[in-house]
């Protein structure tokens, strides 16, 4: 399973490496053939090169276009080194044992904006051709497209006395097919967009096997998309159980929920659908915030922090009570780093995920859905509001941090999607109640104002016949979010009638006028934003 390398074929657009292993091979007593750049960069770094045109036995033709394509070269590298031996031998092929080649820079090319036809000058052809050629015959030729691997294939030929082992072959063949299909890929959808014609092309890769899928009877798997700088799947997992396929959504859910929050930021997720949700100064108080916005549903949940954790904040959790029951169990603890007591501290449960991820490298591009075959693409929705386009006459301004906190809470939120949030006392911002998932929008906001009202009843301490005032007095400093136009003017009757004061929505209803007139009479402040979150 041992192949000896003798001769060696470098021909690289990227020179990165290049002298390290031109001179190791060197020593390691190789032949090196190489084309016209990377022939100078060997040469100057004192190595000595086989030119190319001395085995094709042509010239460098056609400014470059017909370099390595040939009979020779091709031959060198595919024949079969058992049943084929005599055949080349009587051909005069001499075998070419390893391949170093990467491709003209086509994606660099595409990203600097090159027009046509200098995109078309950057399609390879001959390196391709045998870097596909020395993969298919891995048996006896190794293929090196990636200079990130000069060391690993330097490595192994050390270890095995100037051979590479069939493992290491065949692992070089996977990446090499897979780097020729990738480039493929791009100069193909490259060329649909020329033509207006966009196609898409993701490959992905790194499949994890996930305990099952949404249910015990669907199959789960996670991948990750080929070569994107960032994913989900980079999170570093500190401890607990193994991470579950409606974990990794929660998850997500969490991470955009609370990624455009200001100062510590708190998300508790349910079923994808933050349930709990708070910033301000103080990270433990905020998370006990975030948490009274559900209590019974933040058992179970995925929280995620936008800061680093501190003991005093994961403390919250309780998890040494000696009353089990008050030990707050949740599935994960997410954040961008957690101070080392914090860490020791939530350890001690020991099915609890810890989650390492900073919610702000969350910049996804692309939105999907796959449906039966065909797959639903969109940009995805990161935007909160250009400017707002209409107030009604009252013209209460509702505060610009609590306008985007709750913005973002109510695109975050399954469609029809209402909530309540509000700034507290000492200027924390909360996610008072939330309804979503609706399909009929009073409902969402029958289920928000219920909510609300059991939250100020839950944190009320005065005497109890002083409750109605005071939940009226909270819900009237508070704002209501709708995801989308209220088409019926019912949903500010609701709103008004538990004490809401201020509603915020998009607007763009045929019956506008009548929801303006409504919030006129009752004299509420209306606010369109003009742009509409729905989220399915
Ligand atoms: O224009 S090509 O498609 N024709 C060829 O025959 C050929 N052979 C190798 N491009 C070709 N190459 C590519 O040239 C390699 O894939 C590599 O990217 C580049 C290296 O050229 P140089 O050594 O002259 O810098």
């Amino acid at each position: 399973h041992f192949t000896p390398v003798k001769r060696v074929l470098i021909s690289v657009s990227d020179k990165t490496g290049l002298p390290e292993l031109g001179k190791y091979l060197q020593k390691a007593g190789c032949e090196i053939i190489s084309t016209g750049g990377t022939h100078r960069v060997l040469k100057e770094a004192g190595i000595p090169v086989t030119d190319i045109q001395s085995v094709t036995g042509n010239p460098e033709a056609f400014g470059g276009r017909m370099k390595t394509i040939s009979f020779q070269i091709e031959s060198a590298l595919l024949f079969d080194r058992e049943k084929d031996r005599d055949e080349a031998e009587a051909l005069g092929i001499l075998p070419i044992d390893m391949v170093v080649c990467n491709l003209y820079p086509f994606g660099s090319v595409k990203k600097e904006g090159a027009d046509l036809p200098r995109l078309i000058e950057n399609i390879d052809i001959g390196g391709p051709t045998m870097i596909r050629a020395a993969a298919k015959n891995y048996r006896w030729v190794t293929t090196v497209v990636d200079p990130a691997d000069y060391r690993m294939v330097m490595e192994n030929m050390t270890a095995h006395g100037g051979h590479t082992d069939l493992e290491t072959r065949f692992t070089l063949m996977r990446k090499a097919f897979n780097h020729t299909a990738d480039y493929d890929s791009l100069i193909a959808t490259t060329m649909d967009e020329q033509a207006g014609e966009p196609t898409l092309r993701f490959a992905f890769d790194q499949p994890q096997v996930l305990r099952y899928g949404e249910n015990s009877h669907q199959k789960g798997t996670l991948y990750r998309l080929r070569n994107a700088p960032d994913s989900l799947c980079d999170m570093e997992v500190l401890h607990g159980k193994a991470i579950s396929y409606n974990n990794m959504f929660d998850l997500y859910g969490a991470l955009e929920a609370v990624r455009d929050l200001k100062n510590n930021g708190c998300a508790i997720i349910k079923h994808a659908n933050p349930c709990g949700l708070s910033e301000g100064k103080n990270q433990r108080k905020v998370f006990e915030k975030a948490w009274a916005g559900d209590p019974v549903s933040a058992f179970g949940s995925v929280i995620a922090f936008n800061t680093p954790v501190t003991l005093e904040t994961a403390q919250f959790l309780e998890l040494d009570a000696k009353d089990k029951s008050q030990r707050k169990f949740v599935e994960i603890v997410s954040a961008p780093g957690f101070e080392p007591s914090a860490l020791d501290y939530l350890k001690q449960h020991k099915n609890l995920r810890i989650v390492v991820f900073d919610p702000a490298r969350l910049q996804p591009a692309h939105d999907m859905k796959f449906i039966y075959n065909a797959l639903l693409y969109q940009d995805a929705d990161r935007e909160l509001l250009d400017k707002v386009e209409y107030v009604s006459h009252k013209k209460d301004p509702v505060d610009e941090d609590l306008m985007r906190f709750g913005l973002t809470a109510v695109r975050q939120l399954k469609s029809n999607a209402i909530c309540v949030a509000r700034t507290c006392k000492d200027g924390d911002i909360q996610l008072l109640g939330m309804g979503c998932g609706q399909p009929n929008r009073v409902n969402a906001t029958q289920l928000t104002l219920a909510r609300c009202r059991e939250n100020l009843k839950n944190e009320y301490t005065g005497d109890p016949d002083g409750l109605e005032e005071y939940i009226r007095q909270e819900m009237g400093k508070a704002v209501l979010f709708s995801d989308a136009f209220f088409p019926f003017p019912d949903n500010v009757e609701l709103s008004h009638a538990d004490g809401i004061r201020t509603i915020v929505q998009p607007g763009g209803s045929i019956r506008d006028k009548a929801v303006i007139e409504k919030a006129d009479d009752l004299e509420m402040t209306l606010i369109f934003t003009g742009m509409r979150h729905f989220k399915h």
